[in-house]
């Protein structure tokens, strides 16, 4: 197994030429795990290669050029159709960029967002229809009398860009807590045009085992419709005391989702507590586990409930970071503009500071790759432009695009 994954990863580094990239700073080529630093636990994977893969190194020069520093703490990033993209910030506007970097002047007109700690204007989506409808759906916090929750809403992009119209909240992830920790925040559209958001568990010991209750929003992946109604075909429609907006549960706080353009596949990554960050490959009604097993451990250094990193009907992950990189939102590439980085997954890190790129074969993990480490910038969000190049922002502000040099 280890014969085939090295030689899977010496493939991977190719044989386009030296490696002359810029912007990925002092990382390491070769077949050593691009992770150095000793793990928190001494947790065992469930199998080779869930951890602490290979590294592998990108052979197209490439370089990560920074096109704006004035975003004010941007969240989510989406292209529009005319290659521009809509950023949210986590104040609780939105603004337009240029593939040049110039940037509009906030989009007013949402609800008003509880920005504090980690809650504010968090990711987004457009209609597949977005040129007719202009419509955007996005998450956010919003104060409740009974505390804070996450909650989805949408509105119209007016024609001359200045604000949403009609903005409406269509769904809100309960019960609410007085707390301003993990609400997900994620929003996808699939296939049928339903849309796939992510929610937290809200941190607190209190709220943390509802991620296993199917009577709770907190801590999942749910799927509605644009009106906020459980879509058809989800998993526990019709069961008693389950929510059936529910399509996966046991998760901590997911803070990134994407499609695999190659195969349909839903993927999510999530935050562990101290090590145990999660990639996981979604598949409806499943259980992914937390707080039941985990290969994180408290922040105080003691384990989560008994300690258990596997248990019979719950998923494990596809791959898990320890230590932690803080993984936030993410994309699968699929254009020409680096055609060595086809179906790879690129995962913004957030303490990480870098880009993770992830090479994957039948839905395994089987190299990775540190971008941009050099630019010590938490990066939130990445996405594929219509020219084929990434487009990353950071909570520093910074708009970066990453492109073949
Ligand atoms: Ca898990």
């Amino acid at each position: 197994m280890l014969a085939l994954l090295i030689s899977l990863s010496l493939s991977n580094c190719g044989t386009q030429g030296s490696n002359s990239n810029v912007g990925s700073g002092k990382d390491t080529s070769g077949t050593r795990p691009v992770e150095t630093k000793d793990p928190n636990s001494d947790y065992k994977p469930a199998f080779a290669g869930q951890t602490r893969i290979s590294g592998v190194k990108t052979s197209t020069a490439y370089e990560g050029k920074m096109l704006s520093k004035d975003l004010q703490k941007p969240w989510g990033i989406v292209v529009l159709p005319d290659g521009r993209f809509l950023i949210t910030e986590k104040g609780g506007t939105m603004r337009i960029a240029t593939t040049q970097g110039e940037l509009s002047a906030p989009i007013t007109g949402l609800p008003a967002v509880n920005a504090s700690e980690q809650g504010g204007l968090l990711g987004l989506s457009i209609d597949p229809n977005f040129s007719s409808n202009r419509m955007v759906y996005w998450s956010f916090s919003e104060k409740t009398d009974n505390g804070n929750l996450t909650a989805i809403a949408k509105g119209k992009l007016s024609s001359d860009e200045k604000q949403i119209e009609n903005a409406t909240v269509i769904y809100r992830a309960t019960p609410a807590f007085k707390g301003n920790l993990h609400y997900g925040g994620r929003i996808l559209i699939d296939k049928s045009g339903n849309l796939i958001i992510s929610t937290g568990e809200r941190s607190d010991l209190q709220t943390r085992p509802q991620a296993q209750y199917l009577n709770s929003s907190l801590g999942k992946v749910i799927r509605i419709t644009k009106d906020g109604k459980a879509a058809e075909g989800n998993p526990f429609i019709g069961k008693p005391d389950a929510r059936p907006e529910i399509y996966s549960y046991g998760h901590r706080n997911v803070q990134g989702l994407a499609f695999n353009p190659a195969t349909g596949d839903l993927w999510e990554n999530e935050f562990g507590p101290r090590g145990g960050d999660e990639l996981n490959l979604i598949r409806p009604g499943k259980n992914y586990g937390w707080p039941l097993i985990t290969y994180g451990i408290e922040y105080s250094g003691s384990k989560v409930g008994p300690g258990n990193t596997k248990q019979d009907g719950l998923e494990q992950p596809v791959y898990y970071w320890d230590p932690v990189i803080s993984p936030s939102g993410m994309t699968f590439y699929n254009g020409d503009n680096m055609p060595e980085w086809k179906n790879n997954l690129f995962i913004a890190g957030l303490s990480s500071m870098h880009i993770a790129r992830l090479v994957i074969r039948d839905n395994k993990v089987v190299g990775e790759e540190r971008l941009l480490s050099g630019e010590n910038q938490r990066f939130r969000d990445v996405t594929q432009g219509k020219d084929g190049a990434l487009y990353a922002v950071t909570d520093g502000g910074r708009l970066y695009r990453i492109a073949k040099k």
